[in-house]
């Protein structure tokens, strides 16, 4: 463990180099009396050989009657002494055990992590500062700079575990300090959104958070937007969407971070959902996307797709609709997801044949296209379950999405994602209802792929009833 500004437990420091010098002060003691006796010996023998001579034999017979007290006594002593401190010392030990593991076993059984907002790495533990100095503590837990809590050099105590309050410390992002959030005790689920230039990303993300904030407390679920302390425009969007403007095209080719609470009731520990946003253009630059290091570290992914970038349908529709009002995406969508998969191969180190133990929701946007929903949406699904007797709608969304691409030369994609990611849930959604035309937008199927993924990374929330099946 690197070197803390914090002073050492008594018993994993000063505790042995105080039992070893009183036990050389006790030799110390022992020993000189000794080397008197030697001297008064030879004194005796010197100065007194004719009268002295019966006390001479006396005392060197009880020489070493002496020594062996004296010698005994310090050996008792000393073992006295180190066993007592074994024993104290074994119980503080036992302690730390303890602690240590219950704190690691606590934060590991309750998902506990925080990702920087910043910089997009994750971390189980945050830099905690000392509310006194602001010195920086790393590795705040039971260790041998304190067992229940860590003596900063300037006297404060700071606690070692989320039991007795470490939560309450400021935290900071062990990489580029930028603040954390709760201290770091919340479960931490990181979701990027994928998707082309236009694909309605955006669109999609503020529309979907809106809709959970509404909607939330019809599942049994606490909500509450956070927003990152640099840079949030979500609210700014809110506001511009509600007043009918669709968002500009996005410029950031770094993620960015929308982050939400969406917890059981009263849970104890909340889960913090990140949804990243980036600009599409990103998913045409490899250099720019092998920068993200938040797609390591995402718990799942949201590929949006808009229908009009399935060239095939792109062309029927040409004759149907003004492609240019629907904001149509350009980019290919096998495209798209190869770079991504190749992304995250290099990551994981993993080789082009392997699994990529992700979940991912598709989710083709702008469902409010004139007939998509006869092909993909609603009266699709309901047609499907009633055609081949699925009893399950999701199941039924599966079908007739992977039909859609079929039928529209997307097969490419489509094995793609099926080949190499373990998880994958198709869905419909119009984040907008209809093109900007000044009326208020209307959202449909915007919270379902979220909660479908924050479902399948949250053990605290279940939502079985909704899907009909346990994700
Ligand atoms: N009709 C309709 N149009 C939509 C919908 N969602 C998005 N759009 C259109 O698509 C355009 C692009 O949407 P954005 O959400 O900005 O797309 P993006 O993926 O964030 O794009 P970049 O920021 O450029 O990467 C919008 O300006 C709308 O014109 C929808 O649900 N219905
Ligand atoms: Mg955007
Ligand atoms: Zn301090
Ligand atoms: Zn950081």
């Amino acid at each position: 463990m690197e070197k803390q500004p914090a002073s050492k437990n008594y018993f994993f420091d000063k505790g042995y180099r105080d039992v070893g010098n009183i036990i050389k002060k006790a030799w110390k003691s022992a020993y000189a009396p000794l080397k008197e006796e030697v001297g008064r010996i030879g004194d005796i023998f010197e100065s007194n050989i004719t009268c002295g001579i019966i006390t001479s034999i006396a005392d060197i017979i009880l020489f070493p009657v002496v020594t062996v007290i004296y010698m005994a006594a310090t050996i008792i002593f000393s073992a006295l002494l180190i066993c007592s401190f074994a024993i104290v010392g074994f119980f503080a030990y036992l302690f730390y055990s303890i602690l240590y593991l219950t704190d690691t076993l606590f934060c590991v059984f309750k998902r506990i992590s925080s990702s920087c907002s910043k910089c997009q790495s994750k971390f189980l533990l945050p830099v905690y500062e000392c509310p006194h100095c602001g010195e920086k503590h790393t590795k705040l837990r039971p260790s041998s700079y304190g067992i229940l809590k860590r003596k900063c050099l300037c006297g404060y105590k700071l606690p070692t575990t989320f039991f007795n309050g470490r939560q309450k410390l400021d935290a900071k992002c062990p990489v580029c300090n930028e603040n954390i959030k709760d201290g770091g005790h919340h479960s931490e689920v990181t979701i990027p959104i994928v998707g082309g230039r236009s694909a309605g990303k955006t669109c999609f993300i503020t529309q979907a958070i809106s809709a959970l904030g509404n909607e939330a407390y019809k599942l049994g679920l606490d909500y509450k937007y956070s927003p990152v302390d640099s840079d949030d425009d979500y609210i700014q969007t809110v506001n511009s969407m509600n007043a009918g403007y669709t968002p500009d095209s996005s410029n950031n080719l770094r993620l960015r971070y929308y982050q939400f609470y969406l917890s059981p009731k009263e849970a104890k520990i909340k889960n913090l959902i990140s949804l990243c946003d980036i600009a599409g253009e990103v998913y045409s630059n490899r250099e720019n996307l092998n920068d993200q290091i938040g797609y390591k570290y995402a718990n799942a992914f949201l590929m949006i797709v808009d229908p009009l970038s399935v060239s095939g349908y792109a062309k029927e529709m040409q004759a149907r609709i003004n492609l240019v009002e629907y904001g149509y995406s350009n980019d290919r969508l096998d495209e798209i997801l190869s770079l991504l998969t190749a992304t995250l191969e290099n990551m994981f180190c993993i080789s082009s044949s392997d699994m990529l133990k992700t979940t991912v929701a598709v989710v083709f946007s702008k469902g409010d296209i004139p007939g998509l929903d006869e092909k993909i949406g609603k009266s699709a699904i309901k047609k499907y379950m009633k055609d081949n007797n699925v009893s399950n709608k999701y199941d039924a969304q599966n079908a007739v999405c992977e039909e859609f691409l079929k039928n529209y030369g997307e097969a490419n994609f489509l094995n793609t994602l099926k080949s190499r990611y373990k998880n994958v849930q198709f869905f419909t959604s119009s984040a907008l209802g209809h093109n900007q035309n000044g009326k208020a937008f209307v959202s449909d199927g915007v919270q379902d792929p979220i909660l479908w993924l924050v479902d399948s990374a949250c053990p605290s929330i279940n939502l079985k009833d909704r899907w009909g099946k346990k994700l």
